[in-house]
């Protein structure tokens, strides 16, 4: 039985300022669900966005209220072992609330598959892989700053594929600033483009072009969520890959975004598509269409980071690798062995659930107290 749900709040200064097209980063706010139950077992998960209500529709302070006041009581006292019978009353009893969902569905996972013994990936459809590839997102501001510091990444052997986030500037100061990027680092490092949403369809048509005959791999949500037609014109017309992100809201959206031939990647997040299982569909949409796989990450920490994993780890198709380095940027985590980053990939823990070492006293003194 559950006997508990706490959503617990830690802010955490990042590494330096991570710029978004929509947001500048100098903390995130790791939103963390803990779910216990009566015979004293404990799962986590959660809920971390971007920039407050920058980037998504859900808070950090919004995910707790709801998760408090609306989502607890459906869920307190019921068998945590009927985990799709409970996401289910969910989805029908609470509109929205993707993230503050996934951090649920996570969690109970977390203890099933603590109970049963195994890695979460095997309650997911099983492991397929033991470590997925990471990329590393520059988004420092400037140019010389991105290329010392991607340097630096080839040299550690911790990443060898670069998203750069743009959409702030110009199309003029974006494309010599990616293209600078390229040149300095070569052939053999894939640089791809996230512009969150941030050009119209004459801006994207313009750049794009240069980018592409730049040696550019990827260009990631050129244009507002809302606009598909546009984005199946730019799939159509070039031949660079064009990625979905914002507007992949669950499996509906996948849906129809591959009806419209509207990407040639989906970026699978596991809180923006409302869970685990849902994003587990977002995949299998993709694979059904023929569209790739890219696995995305709203700069979770290591919690969200691993449960992404251990979804990830079940896709046979992964061509564009993920992105989940969200723990890196942070100047402090809250594990008491650190994840493990080598070889360009995130190595999968092999413990039962989450397969986490979580450090219980980092949480109860860092905690936002309020
Ligand atoms: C996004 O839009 O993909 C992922 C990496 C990063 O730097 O920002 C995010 C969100
Ligand atoms: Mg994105």
């Amino acid at each position: 039985m559950i006997s508990a749900i706490e959503t617990i709040l830690i802010d955490i200064p990042t590494i330096r300022p991570h710029k978004l097209s929509v947001a500048t980063m100098n903390t995130q706010t790791l939103v963390l669900v803990k779910i216990s139950t009566e015979d004293g077992l404990v799962g986590w998960g959660e809920a971390t966005t971007i920039g407050g209500l920058k980037y998504g529709d859900e808070s950090p302070e919004s995910v707790r209220v709801n998760i408090q006041q609306h989502i607890s009581p459906l869920l307190l006292q019921q068998d945590e072992k009927r985990v799709g019978g409970l996401m289910n009353r969910l989805r029908k009893q609470i509109r929205g609330n993707r993230f503050a969902k996934c951090a649920i569905e996570t969690a109970l996972l977390d203890i099933n598959s603590q109970r049963l013994g195994v890695p979460m990936s095997e309650l997911l459809g099983g492991r397929l892989r033991d470590s997925v590839p990471v990329l590393w997102t520059l988004a420092s501001g400037d140019t010389a700053n991105d290329i010392a510091e991607a340097q630096m990444m080839l040299d550690l052997r911790r990443h060898n594929s670069f998203k750069l986030k743009i959409g702030l500037n110009s199309i003029q100061e974006d494309v010599r600033h990616v293209l600078a990027i390229k040149k300095a680092l070569g052939d053999d490092v894939s640089i791809r483009v996230d512009v969150n949403q941030a050009w119209s369809e004459l801006q994207a048509t313009t750049a794009i072009a240069q980018l592409q005959d730049g040696g550019i791999d990827l260009i990631e949500q050129p244009l507002k969520a809302e606009n598909r037609r546009g984005m199946a014109r730019l799939t159509e017309r070039f031949s660079v890959a064009i990625m979905a992100d914002e507007t992949l809201n669950g499996p509906q959206d996948a849906w129809d975004v591959a009806q419209q031939n509207a990407a040639d990647v989906f970026a699978v997040k596991i809180a923006q598509s409302g869970g685990l299982t849902q994003a587990k569909e977002l995949a299998t949409i993709a694979r059904l269409s023929g569209i790739s796989l890219y696995g995305g990450t709203m700069l979770e920490g290591a919690i969200g980071t691993i449960a992404s994993a251990q979804l990830f780890a079940t896709f046979e198709e992964l061509t564009f690798g993920t992105e989940l380095f969200g723990p890196l940027l942070l100047t402090q985590d809250i594990l008491t062995e650190p994840l493990k980053y080598h070889d360009f990939a995130l190595e999968l823990p092999t413990g039962k659930g989450l397969g986490l070492a979580i450090d219980t006293d980092k949480i109860a003194a860092w905690r936002r107290q309020d």
